[in-house]
């Protein structure tokens, strides 16, 4: 799988991939990645990326012609692949959820547009976006964060990019329970105790505090996916389920 990015700040955005999980993948040829900076495709001498928002509000958008040349760059140099899609980070998209990330893991490529300032030109958008996505009700200050999460998202779901004993992890919220609390060593710290039947040894019981914790979490932090979760349906956009 290829992200391809777009971006103003790609030094920031390559962090993603050099750290964990997946600068492994990176390393291990699972993932690889492909920084654009719209301000290399510009046409004048200062490199204009943005400008004033017809209909006089205050605030910068980004500009039609560097991501079109962009674009038209990555296409001429035969970059783009057949099984793609590219995706505008923004406040106003879908949701993100596991479901989503699962989805978009499927593809050979996607490309990934992290604005900046107060917006992009619709006809950016228009022209090659097949799907927005948000990861939250929140405004960052662009979109390079939300394209970071995407990605390492996504990359959890590609095979073999998480070992397998993290991947544990990551079926569970599959079963539509957020997960249970964890402990390491040493059984007592500052006075406090790890939970006795952890150490117990008895793997029956242990897999149904477990489970008794998980479900008690969800039900109390989580009841959108609590009721979910009991009437039998482990899905997070109503897809397979039909919705609520
Ligand atoms: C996006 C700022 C585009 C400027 C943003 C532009 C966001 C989110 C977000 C900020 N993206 N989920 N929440 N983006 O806040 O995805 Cl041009």
């Amino acid at each position: 799988m290829e992200f391809v990015i777009i971006t103003i700040f790609p030094e920031f955005v390559e962090q993603v991939f050099k750290w964990g999980i997946l600068r492994r993948a990176v390393e291990a040829g699972k993932v690889s990645y492909r920084l654009v900076d719209p301000r290399e495709f510009t046409a004048d001498r200062h490199k204009s990326i943005d400008d004033v928002a017809y209909g006089g509000r205050p605030g910068m958008v980004m500009m039609c012609e560097p991501i079109f040349k962009a674009m038209e760059v990555l296409e001429a140099q035969d970059a783009l692949k057949e099984s793609r899609r590219f995706i505008h980070l923004t406040p106003t998209g879908r949701l993100l959820n596991w479901e989503i990330a699962e989805d978009l893991a499927s593809n050979d490529q996607l490309i990934l547009l992290a604005g900046r300032y107060e917006g992009i030109d619709q006809r950016v958008i228009d022209t090659f976006a097949d799907d927005e996505v948000s990861i939250g009700d929140y405004v960052l200050s662009g979109g390079e964060l939300a394209a970071m999460v995407l990605v390492d998202a996504i990359a959890r779901f590609i095979p073999e990019v998480v070992g397998n004993e993290q991947s544990v992890t990551q079926d569970s919220f599959s079963t539509g329970l957020l997960d249970h609390p964890h402990y390491t060593r040493p059984a007592s710290f500052n006075g406090m105790e790890v939970p006795e039947v952890l150490l117990s040894g008895n793997h029956a019981e242990i897999e149904k505090w477990r489970r008794q914790q998980a479900e008690q979490l969800t039900r109390l932090r989580r009841p959108d996916l609590w009721e979910r979760h009991i009437s039998g349906k482990s899905d997070g956009n109503g897809k397979r389920s039909g919705g609520k």
